[in-house]
């Protein structure tokens, strides 16, 4: 494959210099292609590219998030020439239609491994058994697929979704018996993240499992927030119009937080301390904001895969085995341990 791929990146390289058009970059400092039809096809690799690299086909979600980026820059840093690998990187922007054509893309290409952060969990077992009877890998790096057929990728690495969200609740619990607040009927909202989601499933089902433990609870609505700062403001403004007494916001990530936080401060509540703010992904810009005593915790959800699954691809080179479910390391912080921690954060 890869002497196939060496030449047609070859060709597309000689095309490129020819018309005077074409990225001569290394694919992994290109801009993100995208997989829209009307954009340009993925970059053309560089001369140093075709010696023989490892190729690799990411078909990433999109850039919704500071979680999102850290991701996507993660794998940017570790597929590159120097470490044996071509990059060629799609930005789906959110939408499904979008990683299908990416997908179908890398098969024509014929890369060595597919890795797909799957935007939701539906609709994969088609394009998926394309990229299979390729003899093309897939590799699922952060969210999961539903499919009856696990043979249609041979493994995936990720945050335990369910997990988080019941830590995010039981660290609520510890919150209000160290208020003396556990006695107290207390109402929370939801921002959900991309409905369908395996984040938005997995911390939906923790989240309201933990909640229907306590009768003191009560979940006024949920509603998606898409994963991004401006929806979750949005949705958080609704929530403030139609409740006068919500007592917790409860974001499936932190920047739907920063979003929330946005609305309660424009009708004058204090977030943090009339509004208590739980949230996910623990990116930098979430220990600022626990810093500065807005956000009172975020679940971590680590997103440097990229390392991750190298390691994978490196074994798989071996002819090694590797573990079909791969869940990635991750803790809680909150205000008592944020401006420690700060200093040590990767992303
Ligand atoms: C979690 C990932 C989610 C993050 C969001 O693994 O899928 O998508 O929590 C991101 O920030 O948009």
């Amino acid at each position: 494959m890869r002497k196939i791929v060496s030449l047609l990146l070859g060709v597309a390289l000689a095309a490129g210099m020819m018309t005077g058009c074409g990225s001569a970059a290394p694919a992994s400092s290109a801009a993100p292609a995208s997989s829209d039809s009307n954009a340009p096809a993925a970059p053309a690799a560089s001369a140093a590219e075709e010696k023989g690299t490892i190729v690799v086909g990411y078909a990433q979600v999109g850039a919704e998030s500071d979680w999102r980026t850290a991701n996507t820059k993660s794998f940017q840093t570790t597929f590159v020439p120097e470490n044996g690998y071509t990059l060629i990187f799609d930005d789906a922007q959110q939408k499904q239609e979008n990683q299908i054509k990416a997908i179908r893309n890398f098969i024509a290409q014929e890369v060595d491994y597919i890795v797909l952060a799957p935007v939701v969990e539906t609709g994969w077992e088609t394009v998926l058994g394309e990229a299979k009877a390729a003899g093309i890998p897939v590799i699922l790096s952060d969210r999961m697929i539903d499919v009856s057929d696990d043979t249609l990728y041979t493994c995936w690495v990720g945050g335990n979704f369910i997990k988080e969200g019941e830590d995010g609740v039981k660290w609520l619990n510890d919150y209000l018996k160290a208020q003396g607040r556990d006695n107290e009927d207390i109402n929370v909202v939801m921002l959900q993240g991309t409905i369908g989601a395996s984040a938005e499933i997995g911390r939906t089902e923790g989240v309201e499992k933990m909640l229907k433990e306590n009768p003191h609870y009560k979940l006024l609505e949920k509603q998606t927030g898409e994963f991004t700062q401006t929806k979750g403001q949005e949705v958080m403004e609704s929530f403030l119009k139609a409740y006068d007494d919500i007592d917790v916001v409860i974001a499936q990530n932190d920047n739907m937080a920063f979003g929330a936080i946005d609305a309660i401060k424009a009708v004058g509540k204090v977030p943090g301390k009339d509004v208590i703010i739980v949230s996910f992904d623990a990116v930098h810009a979430a220990f600022e904001s626990m810093i500065a005593g807005d956000m009172n915790v975020s679940v971590e959800c680590n997103p440097l895969h990229g390392p991750r699954v190298a390691e994978i691809i490196q074994k798989l080179e071996k002819g090694e085995a590797v573990e079909k479910i791969q869940y990635v390391d991750e803790k809680v912080y909150d205000q008592t341990n944020a401006e420690k921690e700060l200093p040590n954060r990767l992303y």
